[in-house]
């Protein structure tokens, strides 16, 4: 009886963590969370807004390297030789970047070498398809974005 019930249980547990997908096909997950790759090229800004609104997600963040090879090698699978936005900015306070969800400071990051450098002005970033290194660019350059959700 004890055993039936021990079984019973670990199937309920077991349904109730495969009842928690991803929103849909094109988004990719890994462990708890999904990732949406944009096609979409856009600002900065409204990659940020189109990942909250449209998505109900956030612009990415990246918080370890794990994440961060997982998000590159998914990049590299979609054949787009440029940069994706991900969601690391100091719009705020000027050398302080922080994940765009949270305003939290970044314990992880995986910057190019010699970045951020804010040349001329850059509050906004992009993640590399070749290397996966992070760049702070001008937030009105338009490319691809990464969005990200918690299951
Ligand atoms: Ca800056
Ligand atoms: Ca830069």
């Amino acid at each position: 009886m004890e055993h039936a019930l021990c079984i019973l249980f670990l199937c309920w547990c077991f349904t109730l963590g495969s009842s928690t997908e991803c929103p849909g096909e094109e988004w990719k997950r890994m462990g708890s969370s999904c990732f949406y790759f944009s096609e979409e090229v856009v600002t900065w800004n409204n990659a940020r807004d189109y990942c909250e609104r449209r998505l109900h997600a956030t612009l990415a963040y990246i918080l370890n390297a794990e994440e961060n090879r997982f998000i590159e090698y998914r990049l590299n699978t979609y054949g787009y030789i440029h940069f994706y936005h991900i969601g690391a900015t100091d719009q705020d306070r000027e050398g302080r970047f922080v994940w765009v969800d949270s305003n939290r400071r970044m314990e992880y990051s995986n910057w190019s070498l010699g970045e951020p450098n804010s040349a001329g002005s850059e509050d906004c970033s992009e993640i590399s398809t070749r290397t996966g290194t992070w760049n702070d660019i001008p937030c009105d350059e338009e490319q691809r974005f990464v969005c990200r959700i918690e299951l």
